[in-house]
């Protein structure tokens, strides 16, 4: 495999590494903090970015290349707010989504068109992410400081996290 594809690749393993664990600190506080709905949902987010680096080891081994297993940065234990956790999602998710953009342009480069090709689905991906990050922080601010807004958006997390549970399912089974 060309070793700045597989620098590149092993890069985004880390990324989507770190991304998992960040969630997982997020399910975590909102598990601790009465919200049962969001902890789900983070928890289902935390699992999807798992997948997401288990296809990136997959697909660098089976290339030719060796996939590094990363040490990944602790995250937060705590956040100031629910807003505020949905705030950082999306500012990671952004970062999430430069870094593939990087990735796109080296397999461009190095001229590596099933890299491309493979890179795509990531790109679908964080289109996907970053407006559902959106939506939900539009939601969070129209709610404010309202408990029962706050009760009813934990809620409709719960549902969310079901329907995020039975596409995942649906991709691990396409794969
Ligand atoms: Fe891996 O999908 Fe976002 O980060």
């Amino acid at each position: 495999m060309n070793k700045r594809i597989e620098a590149a690749l092993n890069d985004q393993v880390e990324k989507e590494s770190s991304s998992s664990q960040f969630y997982l600190a997020m399910a975590s506080w909102a598990e601790n903090n009465g919200l049962n709905g969001t902890a789900k949902f983070m928890y289902q987010q935390s699992d999807e970015e798992r997948f997401h680096m288990l296809k990136l080891i997959k697909f660098i081994n089976e290339r030719g290349g060796v996939a590094v297993v990363p040490q990944v940065p602790q995250p937060p234990a705590t956040f100031d707010s629910l807003q505020q956790v949905f705030e950082l999602l999306l500012e990671h998710e952004i970062k999430v989504s430069n870094s593939i953009n990087d990735l796109v342009d080296i397999c461009l480069a190095e001229r590596d068109h099933s890299t491309h090709n493979f890179a795509q689905w990531y790109v679908s991906e964080q289109l996907e992410e970053e407006a559902s990050a959106r939506h939900i922080l539009d939601k969070l601010r129209l709610i404010g400081n309202d408990k029962g807004g706050l009760y009813l958006f934990d809620r409709d997390m719960e549902q969310t996290a079901a329907q995020a549970a039975a596409n995942t399912a649906t991709q691990k089974k396409e794969k």
